[in-house]
């Protein structure tokens, strides 16, 4: 049995849908992000203080990328063997972990958490994400997937991100209808039934306690990581 300690939030889900499509068995143990990432319990797993963390049989995991390969190379899913293939499927990987994610972090810290109250950074970030998108649009030109034409971890790591253009009131000015490769993507990989089983574990608390658990992780908002 695995145990997922997470939220809902992309970087976790995304190990949420992996767990969903490789059909393993775990307990997911909910995180508050106001406070609970920063227990003594919790800091013992991950000294970063962050979701989501995989325990793996005396395994303790973090960082979303290295759970993702650790758990496809565990089943032998998703991760293709070829070289070429393999290489790309970390590269795409390594995109979203490098750049979609922490942009799409940014814009949503400026726009949401701090209510964007400076909107040149928030315009920034919203320009930075809607490059990233474009990138990804070219990478899908004549592929159905970020890796090539198979379904991998480098899709599943992307999904949670992109769903939030047709979920947050704060991206939904971001261009993925205008990116016709990304949207019929995400068309794509949001009908599979264990990607959906993913985005719903764990369901996010009632929005307001979510609310209240992001802004207070924001360095410079909240008083979880005030400098010490
Ligand atoms: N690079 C890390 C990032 C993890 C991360 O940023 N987690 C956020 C939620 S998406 C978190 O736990 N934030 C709580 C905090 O910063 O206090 C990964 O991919 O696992």
């Amino acid at each position: 049995m695995l145990d997922l300690y997470t939220d809902a939030t992309p970087n976790g889900l995304k190990i949420s849908i992996a767990l969903e499509e490789m059909g393993l068995d775990y307990d997911t143990h909910q995180i508050f992000l106001g406070g609970d990432q920063m227990t003594q319990e919790f800091t013992a797993m991950n000294p970063n203080q962050k979701i989501p963390v995989l325990v793996d049989d005396g395994i303790v995991l973090t960082e979303s990328g290295a759970i993702l390969i650790y758990l496809a190379e565990k089943t032998g899913q998703f991760l293709p063997s070829a070289p070429k293939s393999r290489a790309a499927t970390f590269e795409a990987l390594m995109f979203q972990m490098g750049s979609l994610g922490p942009m799409f972090g940014q814009l949503l810290t400026f726009a949401a958490a701090w209510d964007n109250k400076f909107p040149a950074v928030t315009n920034r970030y919203f320009a930075e994400v809607s490059r990233i998108m474009a990138v990804l649009n070219t990478r899908l030109e004549g592929q159905d997937y970020l890796a090539g034409a198979e379904y991998t971890i480098a899709d599943m790591a992307v999904a949670p991100w992109i769903r939030l253009c047709s979920i947050h009131p704060a991206c939904a000015e971001l261009p993925l209808q205008q990116n016709g490769n990304l949207n019929r993507w995400w068309n794509r990989v949001s009908e599979r039934p264990a990607l959906q089983r993913g985005l719903l574990n764990p369901e996010p608390y009632a929005p307001e306690k979510q609310f209240e658990g992001f802004v207070k992780a924001v360095v410079g908002l909240g008083t979880l990581h005030a400098a010490a």
